[in-house]
This record gives C-alpha cells, structure tokens and sequence, in this order.
C-alpha cells in the first residue's frame, strides 16, 4: 500500500468516526434538553466528552461481536449500532424504544447488533461480557466482547472475578477502563491506592494498555491490536483509556467538586476537537468538518423528531416483561 492510499484510508475512517462521535455528542445534547424539560423517565448519566473511547473500541469489531456497558451507556450502545430513533424512544419510555420504552437511560439494549446491556449495577457486566466470550470460545465463533466500565468499577468485586476467569480460561474480552478520575462525586485518589490502574492487568495474566481515551485513532489501534490477539486464542486485554466526563455525574450534579480550571483543560482536548485536528493536517477543509457535522445533528434532529411522535406503551402491554410475584 502506497502512503497516499494509506491516509486516504486513514482520512475516510477517521471521517466515519468523527461522524458517529458527532452524532453521539448531539443525541446527548437532545438527552439533556429533554431531560431537563421533564421529557426522560427516570435519571440519565451523560457522557458527553468520553464519545472516543466507544467509537474507537467498536470501530475495531465486527459483526457477532458483543459489548457491555453501563448507566453512562449511551455512547457504546449507539457506536455499537443501535438505531438514534429507537435509543431515544426507550429514553422517553415510548412503546417503540429499545427495550419496549421500560428500561430507560439507563438499560439501553439491542442484541440485534450485540449490544447486550447497559448496567446500573457497578461492575454487574464485567461477568456478562466474559460469559459471552467464554460462550465463543467454546462455540468456536471467533467472537470477541468489550466490556465498558468506569475507574470506580475496577475496585468492585466482579472487576477481579471476571478479569482472573479470562486471564486463566484465555477468554477473547476486551476490559475498557474509562478511567474519567472520578467514582460518582469522589476523585480517584480519595478511594485508590494505586490510581494507575492498568498495572492490575499483570496480576491477571494480560497485557494492560493506557492510552489516551480523547484521541479516537489512539484508542482505535490499540482497540485492534487487542482483537487481533483475543481472536487468535492469546486471551483478554485492559484497556485503560484516561478521558473525562464533562458534566456531572447524573443531570441532578453541578460538579461543584472539581478543582477550577480542570474542565477547560480537558474541553481542550474534546474528543471531536482532537480528531478535527488529525483530520486538518489529513488534508480535511474546515467546510468538509463543518458539513459532516451539520448532517450528524440533521440526522440526530430527525431521529429525535420520530421519537416523540412515537406512541406511548399500549395500556394492556404496560406490565408485559415487566417481574411479576404472585
Ligand atoms: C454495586 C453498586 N454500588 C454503588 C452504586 C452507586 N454508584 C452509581 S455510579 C457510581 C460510581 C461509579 O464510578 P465509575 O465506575 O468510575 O463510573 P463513572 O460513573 O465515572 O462512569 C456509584 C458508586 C451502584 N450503582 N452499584
Ligand atoms: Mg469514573
């Protein structure tokens, strides 16, 4: 391959990336105008600066994959391919959401693209994503999950359990850290011994990789170089990619905790400034990255409007799925 092909290769991808984190960016933008308009049933966990490590994890997958996240799951269950109008639909518990419009936020799902849950439980998923792997290595699929979770996460329970079973079964995970330094309210020095997290990874028999989590490319090729290796039998990788959460921990905190001047540091280093940037010196005109974010936001627009003319459950439907005790 000639290095002219090679950027170009590079340059339509990153394009595609910066279209699907753009189209992220704006669906949680609409999230949080309708939340505050008491649109969204129950709470919503934004993740609004965080979009690169899903979309260069998923970017790096192919059909039959699976992924696992959590409550801030918006960004891995759209990059994994969940449609924009049904996400929305589940958000404003409309019958044609994800999940029938009963889960929320919170519990985005679609297995139709493997996408096989968001988790309020922290760490609940870990186990589910290594149950899936274990699943395709004794099937012989070839299939690989990535399971998201946050710095928090990495001091529950499961986080040890599931990263101990695929470093002794050689299960095909991938373990993406978001580390975002924050659990909720509290940084992570105040709950961490140890705040570089990726070092637990030789504890459990793998290779554990940071990297910056705003650049997409970044995390994009070490994402591949970890499916490459689970899907050749070499077993799961951690993946600790360093990124920040821009607004509080759910819609009800201001984040009055953070030290001044840290957001502007990280707004620096948006995700979408930093691939607009790659895609500059790429040779991308400013009115090629204007236009592909002007359709992202006419595509979440649209998506958004079908969403709310959508119909709410059917009255007799309304405890169908729903646990039932007797
Ligand atoms: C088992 C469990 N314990 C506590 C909580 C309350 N809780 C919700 S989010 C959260 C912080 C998790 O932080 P982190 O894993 O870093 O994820 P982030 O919110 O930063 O994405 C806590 C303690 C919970 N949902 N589940
Ligand atoms: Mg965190």
């Amino acid at each position: 391959m000639t290095t002219a092909t090679t950027d170009a290769a590079t340059r339509e991808q990153l394009l595609d990336m910066q279209r699907r984190m753009h189209e992220i960016r704006f669906f949680e933008d609409i999230t949080k105008d309708w939340f505050s308009r008491s649109l969204v049933r129950g709470s919503t966990h934004l993740g609004q600066g965080q979009e690169a490590v899903s979309v260069g994890v998923t970017s790096a997958l192919r059909e039959g994959d699976t992924t696992t996240c959590t409550y801030r799951g918006h960004a891995t269950v759209l990059a994994q391919g969940a449609p924009l109008d049904r996400a929305f639909a589940e958000i404003l518990g409309k019958e044609q959401g994800l999940c029938g419009g009963k889960g929320g936020s919170m519990h985005l799902t679609d297995l139709s693209v493997g996408a096989l849950g968001s988790f309020a439980i922290v760490g609940a998923h870990l186990p589910v994503s290594t149950g899936a792997a274990w699943a395709a290595q004794l099937l012989g699929t070839g299939a690989v999950s990535a399971t998201f979770f946050g710095d928090g996460a990495a001091n529950i329970g499961t986080f040890h359990e599931a990263m101990n079973l695929a470093g002794v079964w050689k299960l095909p995970v991938l373990f993406v850290l978001e580390n975002n330094l924050y659990g909720e309210y509290s940084p992570i020095a105040t709950t961490t011994a140890n705040t570089d997290l990726r070092v637990r990874a030789d504890t459990y028999g793998m290779p554990g990789i940071r990297v910056d989590g705003n650049d997409v490319e970044a995390v994009l090729e070490v994402a591949r170089q970890a499916v490459e290796r689970a899907r050749a039998g070499g077993g799961p990788t951690l993946i600790e990619a360093m990124t920040y959460r821009q607004s509080g921990h759910s819609r009800s905190d201001p984040a009055a905790y953070r030290p001044p001047g840290e957001l502007d540091e990280w707004l620096a280093r948006d995700p979408l400034l930093v691939a607009a940037r790659r895609l500059g010196e790429l040779g991308v005109s400013e009115a090629e990255l204007d236009a592909v974010r002007d359709r992202a936001q006419e595509t979440v627009r649209a998506a958004a409007d079908r969403a709310l003319a959508w119909d709410e459950p059917a009255a007799d439907r309304r405890f169908d799925d729903v646990w039932e005790t007797r």
